[in-house]
């Protein structure tokens, strides 16, 4: 439970190289100069502690590196290298400097910082249930991505698929992390041939836009709460939120794999406010608010608003 203490770690994770784009590494940067901590502190009374996890890593020298050397070497993962070690640090950042009872806030970059998050979180909740917000499943495996863009694979490295062909720089990842039964999928909508293989040979809950419309949003988010907590009221409950989930003519123009028709606004911040009245999410994730793919400073504002709606909501603001 999110008891006394309410202090929100806030792990700023400005990554871009687990997809083609830059600027998608200025989310964290963006959402703070509108006001995240001031909203979190002053409005919604949660004490905010920051914690780097990268500062140090000169990312886009590193990333220049990589992309020179892949250039002759054409590997099936793009900057594996570069995306294991990033997240190697978000993952102890995650594991050692949250304690218990705090809240767990990751702001991307890229949801391939979802390895690092996810991971850490589980080593302190091992129990915990995984709700994935997304137009995407990001279950490709190392043997199955067309693009090699690691920000559509991160869930099948927390679930340990396809482990004897991951590059050595991920086997930091531990094992028995996240078992398959303890994901639930809301927002798909433009999911790989592969990936729908992968979801039905696990047998994993996955709400798409078409059960949203056929059973409504809060009857799909009851039922992903049930299936991640399996029958257990305490259940922790750790949420991974793509933007790209939330309808790009509705308020997301700013990220880097944008699809038509995903949640409207009141959708997407329902289910923050769903889920957060259960009283058991210990974290959340905000990923691929790129403010550089707006065509100007009215989309930009529009896209970092709902990022920081996501986290309030997630805190409680709008329940009464
Ligand atoms: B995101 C994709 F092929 N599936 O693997 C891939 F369509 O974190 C997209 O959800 C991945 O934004 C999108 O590259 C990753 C593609
Ligand atoms: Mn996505
Ligand atoms: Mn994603
Ligand atoms: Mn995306």
């Amino acid at each position: 439970k999110n008891d006394a203490s309410r202090t929100v770690k806030i792990v700023l994770a400005p990554f871009n190289g687990g997809q083609p784009h830059g600027g998608v590494d200025l989310g964290p940067d963006y959402m703070l100069k509108h006001g995240l901590r001031y909203q979190i502190e002053d409005k919604l009374k949660w004490k905010t502690e920051v914690l780097k996890p990268l500062e140090g890593l000169n990312l886009e020298n590193l990333k220049k590196e990589a992309d020179l050397k892949e250039k002759i070497t054409k590997p099936t993962i793009k900057r594996a290298d570069l995306v294991a070690l990033a997240n190697k640090k978000i993952y102890e950042s995650c594991r050692d400097g949250i304690n218990k009872g705090e809240f767990q806030l990751t702001i991307g970059g890229d949801h391939s910082i979802a390895i690092g998050s996810v991971a850490g979180l589980l080593s302190r909740h091992p129990n915990a249930g995984l709700i994935w917000i997304d137009a995407h499943a990001d279950i490709n495996t190392v043997n199955t991505t067309e693009t090699g863009n690691l920000h559509g694979c991160p869930v099948s490295f927390l679930a340990n698929m396809d482990r004897k062909d991951w590059p050595e720089s991920f086997k930091w990842i531990p094992e028995n992390l996240l078992a398959t039964d303890k994901i639930a999928y809301i927002g798909l909508r433009d999911v790989d041939e592969a990936e729908k293989k992968i979801l039905k040979d696990n047998n994993i809950k996955a709400f798409s836009m078409y059960h949203i419309d056929r059973f409504g949003i809060n009857s799909v988010v009851e039922q992903a709460i049930a299936h991640i907590s399996k029958g257990d009221k305490d259940c922790p409950i750790m949420v991974s939120y793509d933007v790209d989930a939330i309808d790009p003519e509705a308020s997301v123009k700013c990220t880097g794999t944008k699809v038509d028709f995903g949640l409207n606004n009141r959708e997407a911040l329902f289910l923050c406010e769903r889920i957060c009245e259960t009283g058991n999410v210990v974290a959340l994730d905000v990923v691929e608010v790129n403010p550089t793919l707006g065509a100007d400073e009215k989309e930009i504002l529009k896209t970092v608003a709902i990022g920081c709606s996501i986290v309030r909501c997630s805190l409680g603001e709008t329940l009464l």
